[in-house]
């Protein structure tokens, strides 16, 4: 979206008159509260992210700030098609990989975004139309998801197809023009390269139930009933300075169609209600258990698009804004997602690497038996942790593996990624998911899981199968 067309939209917003949201800021946090909005989401089974331009990692008190408080970024740039695929066939992965390895080396998931968009498509792709757009976009999905494999929780395949308006309709773009199934192809392309990778379809002005959401809605239950692969929603959330009375609503007749949703590029005109804005959204998201994390869609005020909106957590020296204490009070307040083992944030992993030959499946699996190690390291923060554990496999390789580890005491697992656990407190057991179990002599992969508690001192044993 174009500053101008959020600025209009979010005026729209405060003239209807929306609902402003109610006054809930000061709970008292309980005794385990987080103390920063990773923790605070992760005690909940969620996460709590943040957009990065890779150029301000440099930046001392831009990274300490993204490092200490969020645990899932998104390329606000650097993972879009002009950036990816500057000439056709021609890829280029150098800032999406940088940001990548900042994840895995700082507890982080990814959300990638954003496969294809109307906006920022490499000028080759813009001058092209029919058949030859189609294969190109397809194309541009297979490599991109392919390259990433295994280090994308979810991916944005599609983002903003919708026409503003009235209509429910679809946008008119160089993409739509090639045909109206081109969503649900972009969709089963992205699921073939990358079938971990959790798929979404992302929009904003869907900030309540209105012709828009409801057009999008109708789209998400067609490809649910037609089994095109989507698992997730995502609502930017661009926001004005009234939050709509139905935003919750909104959010939970998408989590009945059986898609996790994400509040994925949040951010909220500065005024009197800005605290309580960000508390509404973040309550909002709470109350939906399949509402599995929020991305803010910026660290400080100054690194915002929204300029002079302020729209963000932090001023531009880092210093937290009311709105961070509003957020943080809703995510310590809200109810933890059910059952979280089922929706992990998962990728900070090292992925099977698709630049290497993988195992060949018509041969017979490599014989078992010849053992397996493990390690694990350990993020910790004041009641919690994620561990990430590095499974490699001995001079045989492996078909499948399990990882044994016995928690202290007080500790229990809250969610698992590339890796099915049995059990959340004393000894538990990881065993390995359907792409990961097979490993050549020697080769490494790796999951993850967060818990609640302590994670010191734990020491891994594998076996191999
Ligand atoms: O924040 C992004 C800004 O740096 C880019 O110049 C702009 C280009 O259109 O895209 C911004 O991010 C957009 C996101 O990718 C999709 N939803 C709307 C966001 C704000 O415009």
């Amino acid at each position: 979206m174009r500053p101008k067309r959020a600025l209009l939209a979010t005026a729209t917003l405060a003239v209807a008159g929306a609902l402003t949201v109610g006054m809930t800021l000061a709970m008292a946090p309980s005794a385990s509260a987080g103390t920063t909005l990773r923790a605070a989401a992760a005690e909940k089974g969620r996460y709590f992210g943040a957009a990065v331009a890779t150029g301000k990692l440099s930046n001392g008190t831009y990274t300490t700030v993204l490092n200490r408080e969020f645990n899932s970024v998104v390329a606000e740039n650097e993972m879009k098609w002009d950036a990816t695929e500057p000439s056709q066939g021609r890829f280029v992965y150098t800032g999406g990989d940088r940001l990548v390895s900042h994840a895995q080396a700082n507890g982080m998931s990814v959300r990638g975004h954003a496969l294809l968009w109307y906006q920022q498509q490499p000028v080759w792709a813009q001058n092209m139309s029919g058949s030859a757009l189609r294969s190109a976009m397809i194309n541009h999905v297979t490599q991109v998801a392919t390259h990433f494999r295994g280090k994308i929780y979810a991916w944005d395949v599609v983002n903003e197809a919708f026409a503003d308006g009235n209509s429910g309709g679809r946008r008119d773009s160089n993409l739509q023009r090639t045909g109206n199934d081109w969503i649900e192809a972009a969709f089963r392309a992205a699921r073939t390269a990358d079938p971990g990778a959790k798929l979404c379809y992302n929009d904003y002005n869907t900030d309540g139930i209105n012709a828009k959401s409801t057009g999008i809605y109708n789209m998400v239950r067609d490809f649910k009933s037609r089994g095109v692969p989507i698992d997730c929603v995502g609502f930017q959330s661009h926001l004005g300075t009234s939050l709509s009375s139905d935003y919750q609503a909104n959010l939970q007749r998408f989590a009945d169609l059986g898609v996790e949703v994400q509040i994925t590029e949040l951010d909220v005109m500065t005024g009197g209600n800005q605290a309580n804005v960000f508390a509404g959204v973040t309550r909002a998201c709470m109350n939906v258990s399949r509402c599995t994390g929020i991305t803010v869609w910026g660290v400080r005020d100054c690194d915002s698009w929204r300029g002079s909106d302020n729209a963000l957590l932090f001023d531009c020296n880092g210093n937290k804004k009311p709105a961070y204490d509003a957020v943080l009070n809703a995510l310590n307040s809200g109810p933890s997602i059910p059952n979280p083992t089922t929706t992990p944030p998962r990728p900070t992993t090292t992925p099977p690497n698709p630049t290497t030959t993988p195992p060949n499946p018509t041969t017979t699996p490599p014989p078992g038996g010849a053992g397996c190690s493990a390690s694990v390291s350990v993020n910790s923060w004041t009641g919690g942790f994620v561990a990430t554990v590095k499974v490699t496999a001995g001079s045989s390789g492996t078909r499948g593996w399990t990882v044994g580890l016995t928690l202290p005491g007080g500790t229990s697992v809250t969610g698992t990624w590339s890796a099915s656990a049995s059990g959340s407190s004393g000894t538990v057991r990881f065993t390995n998911v359907d792409y990961n179990g097979q490993l050549g002599a020697g080769q490494v992969t790796e999951f993850g899981f967060q818990g609640n508690g302590s994670g010191a001192g734990m020491t891994p044993t594998c076996t191999a199968s």
